[in-house]
């Protein structure tokens, strides 16, 4: 007969899930034998810690569009790994945990450690997870965490995506699943019925007024976000974008989706955005929001020479109903996927008579505005600027690279710096954007494309919080480049400080040599060529299976990116 956890796994399977990533723990040890007996089709990756297997789930939701899944036991699921599931709150990726209460054999009520059934005495996992997560199951009868997984799948990937969990009362796990007969009053049917879905797609009539406003403009721009950052998306904004001479401006979460040299981008928006960005779109006639939710983090906090409806017309594109007209009041509201829009947009009149003007117009605002031109810096000698780090990744990119970002200084320099030319090429944090993120982030990335060479820039702050990544980087196969901006600080945090400097600097680590102990290849630089020479190595290293660290000096006087007025 079949026990909860053999059901368990065959259901994950079942919903399409080929991987799930890990750091057991009583209730997720208890299943592994079920995952032994099926290794040849699914892989279960070991991490060093929740975090990182948060993360690493997190972002194969994000690349993949189909949620990645997080394993582990409830107290270091719902707190250590809390940081992976809140980042795919926020960021909108989809993605499973699968946990437990971890209250032993049904000791939940006598006060046992780790217990997090909600009794007296224990914490409460369930309440935990539902604050960070569009769905929380709680299972206490076996067919319940098979149900409940089911479900778990089918909201995970729904608009908006976003994290779905399932939580175990430990018990049941080894327990026998009930025969289901024809007097079985509960019934467990095949996942994939619950799984089917067929989008919504745009109102033809909504989108037809959207083309006749575009055709009317003189200065439309394109707010891009999230919404757009999958393969077909990116390609039809290409396309549309081009056909009728439209600006593209992008938020952070945006950033790539178009090809940033070509002559629609501006840039992307906001106090840590490009001026060029920033002042078209205050000057636009017609502002359309495709798949962004023109949050005030990247709209300089409400700030109207950016966007203001009493002066523009504003349209906005969204998969969830409740998120177009949400921050800004808006003229036109089209629920659906952007993707959709763009391909109904693509055979509708966009005014392409005026698409010569509008490109020149985009160009010499471009030129006026120095979009991506960057400042003149100085480091002290033996040491670079992040703007060196900005000008070598500029060079070193190829098409067949993913650039992964982390936090601080060193991510706003590239995210506000650096024109990418290969649309999806970035992965950045744009949930809850944590320090160490990038680490667990590059070798999902890596996982996902195997094909491609990864690079993750990350700060010596960042990096030193989810360092053992690196071993698990050698040990599940997953070669990666990483550059460490190392300013021996919290730049960012430093950069905020005037004259009373306390709990910003750091005593110095050589993260080449500590490379090394975890058995991957180290280079330090401290200059640009160097630097340039090192990420040709790491490329090398990682077609032969190896991870390079690749330690940068940088100037701790080195201060952020200049903040963009609009
Ligand atoms: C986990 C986490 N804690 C705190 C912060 C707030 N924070 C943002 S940037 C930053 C400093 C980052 O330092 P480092 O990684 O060395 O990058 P640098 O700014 O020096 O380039 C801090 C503390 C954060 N984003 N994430
Ligand atoms: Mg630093």
């Amino acid at each position: 007969m079949a026990t909860t956890k053999n059901a368990v796994v065959r259901t994950l399977i079942e919903c399409g899930a080929t991987q799930a990533f890990t750091l057991p723990g009583l209730g997720i040890t208890w299943m592994l034998d079920e995952f032994h007996a099926v290794r040849d089709q699914f892989r279960v990756v070991l991490t060093r810690s929740e975090q990182a297997a948060s993360v690493m789930a997190q972002v194969v939701g994000k690349l993949t569009g189909k949620p990645g899944v997080f394993m582990g036991q409830g107290p270091f699921a719902s707190t250590t790994g809390a940081f992976g599931i809140l980042e795919a709150q926020f960021a909108g990726s989809p993605m499973v945990v699968l946990t437990d209460t971890s209250c032993y054999d049904g000791f939940g009520m006598y006060g046992v450690y780790q217990t997090m059934t909600g009794d007296y005495g224990a914490a409460d996992v369930r309440t935990v997870l539902s604050t960070m997560t569009k769905y929380c199951a709680y299972a206490t009868e076996p067919h319940e965490a098979v149900y409940g997984l089911q479900l778990a799948f089918k909201h995970a990937q729904l608009p908006r995506m976003g994290p779905a969990a399932v939580v175990m009362k430990t018990p049941i796990i080894r327990r026998e699943m009930p025969e289901q007969t024809a007097e079985s009053r509960v019934k467990l049917y095949p996942s994939a019925g619950y799984l089917r879905h067929h989008p919504a797609r745009p109102d033809a009539a909504a989108v037809a007024a959207l083309a006749a406003l575009i055709q009317q403009a003189e200065h439309p721009v394109f707010v891009v976000g999230q919404g757009v950052q999958n393969d077909i998306a990116r390609a039809l904004l290409a396309t549309v974008a081009a056909q009728a001479g439209v600006a593209v401006a992008t938020s952070y979460n945006g950033k790539g989706a178009v090809d940033e040299t070509s002559p629609v981008a501006v840039g992307m928006l906001g106090t840590w955005g490009s001026k060029s960005a920033n002042r078209m779109l205050g000057r636009a006639d017609l502002v359309v929001v495709l798949g962004a939710s023109l949050g005030p983090d990247y709209l300089r906090f409400r700030d109207e020479g950016l966007i203001n409806p009493a002066r523009q017309t504003l349209a906005q594109v969204d998969v969830d109903a409740r998120h177009a007209g949400w921050v800004v009041p808006v003229d036109l509201a089209i629920t659906g996927d952007a993707a959709d829009v763009l391909f109904q947009l693509q055979a509708l009149p966009l005014g392409e008579e005026k698409k010569t003007q509008r490109l020149a117009a985009i160009a010499a605002h471009n030129k006026q505005h120095g979009f991506g031109v960057l400042p003149a810096t100085v480091a002290v000698t033996g040491t670079m600027h992040y703007a060196d780090i900005v000008q070598v990744l500029d060079r070193a990119l190829t098409p067949q690279d993913m650039l992964v970002l982390d936090a601080g200084n060193n991510r706003i320099w590239v995210t506000s710096m650096l024109r990418l030319r290969t649309p999806g090429q970035l992965v950045v944090p744009g949930g809850i954007g944590g320090m160490g993120w990038g680490l667990p982030a590059a070798a999902a990335t890596r996982l996902v494309h195997p094909g491609r060479n990864t690079i993750c820039l990350i700060g010596d702050g960042g990096i030193a919080m989810t360092l053992a990544t690196l071993a698990t980087c050698v040990q599940e196969q997953l070669p990666i480049t990483v550059v460490v901006a190392n300013n021996q600080g919290l730049g960012m945090v430093r950069d905020n400080m005037k004259g009373k400097r306390i709990a910003v600097d750091f005593t110095a680590l050589d993260f080449a040599t500590i490379a090394r102990g975890f058995g991957c290849e180290g280079i330090r630089v401290d200059s640009p060529s160097a630097l340039g020479d090192a990420i040709n190595v790491g490329r090398a290293h990682a077609r032969q299976g190896r991870t390079t660290v690749i330690d940068v000096a940088v100037d701790p006087a080195a201060s952020h990116v200049p903040a963009s007025d609009y």
